[in-house]
């Protein structure tokens, strides 16, 4: 991708959405989905993995990503209101359905996707207590592991229950997607895709990233990804995984651009 510096970004109308360049970040690629599925065009922006990014801060208030600054509104950093920040500048079919009742169990396979307490979130705190580590390789202006770990909650003890919380939001995943296969659909809820289709289909590759050929990861970044335990590997139904590859191929677009 074609990224701009804050300072570049600073100076430009329209959208602006600053992502881990170089790095498939769940978020950052949820935000990327959306905002393509919704056709809005958007200049991404250099954020630098795991480093203090001052200037991505005095401009945003976030140092993380991904971070949408749509004209001179606030910059917007959840899942939920960039998504809702597609839905309004977009156009074509929505990610939301319009049953009421199909709206609220999208948003919750959203939030158990994505929110705090969610797969992502849980599967963070698995991967970054145990195993190959984020900074292998990495740059020297990368904030200590300690730094990183405070600010994403990793704390003594922590990985048990997250671990737990994994394997139930797959389990749960899993049970929908059959639901919805034996009603004759092949999206998670209604006959149509939705968010909670496209951000599955983002978060899946905390657990098994796709092919180098079609998302080019460094290897450091794939060891950590794709390194999970006996337990999770159990819940993780194939289905799913097949789920994410559709939604891929058919919706989102290949190969995958960092
Ligand atoms: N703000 C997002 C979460 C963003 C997030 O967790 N970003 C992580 C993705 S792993 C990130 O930027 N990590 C790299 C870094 O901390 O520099 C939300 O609340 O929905």
């Amino acid at each position: 991708m074609d990224y701009v510096s804050v300072a570049e970004a600073r100076e430009m109308p329209g959208l602006r959405l600053a992502l881990s360049a170089g790095t498939p970040g769940p978020w950052g690629e949820a935000a990327k989905a959306v905002l393509k599925l919704r056709g809005v065009p958007f200049v991404p922006v250099r954020q630098h993995i795991m480093q203090a990014n001052e200037k991505l801060v005095e401009w945003t208030g976030f140092r993380n990503a991904p971070v949408a600054v749509y004209n001179d509104e606030p910059g917007v950093a959840g899942w939920i209101e960039i998504l809702m920040l597609a839905e309004r500048l977009g156009s074509g079919p929505s990610l939301l359905p319009e049953d009421e009742l199909e709206r609220i169990t999208v948003m919750g396979i959203c939030t158990e996707i994505c929110s705090s307490g969610g797969f992502g979130w849980e599967r963070r705190l698995t991967m970054m207590g145990s195993g190959p580590r984020l900074q292998a390789g990495g740059s020297p202006d990368m904030m200590t592991p300690d730094v990183m770990t405070r600010a994403y909650g990793v704390r003594e003890g922590v990985a048990g229950p997250a671990t737990a919380r994994v394997i139930a939001i797959l389990q749960a995943l899993a049970s929908l997607l059959a639901r919805s296969r034996a009603a004759g659909s092949e999206y998670l809820v209604g006959k149509s895709l939705t968010a909670a289709d496209v951000y599955w289909a983002c978060f899946a590759i905390l657990i098994e990233p796709q092919p180098q050929a079609i998302c080019p990861m460094s290897p450091e970044m794939r060891a950590v990804y794709a390194n999970i335990t006996p337990e999770i590997a159990a819940a993780a139904d194939p289905a799913l995984i097949a789920h994410r590859d559709m939604v891929w191929q058919r919706h989102i677009g290949l190969p995958m651009a960092f």
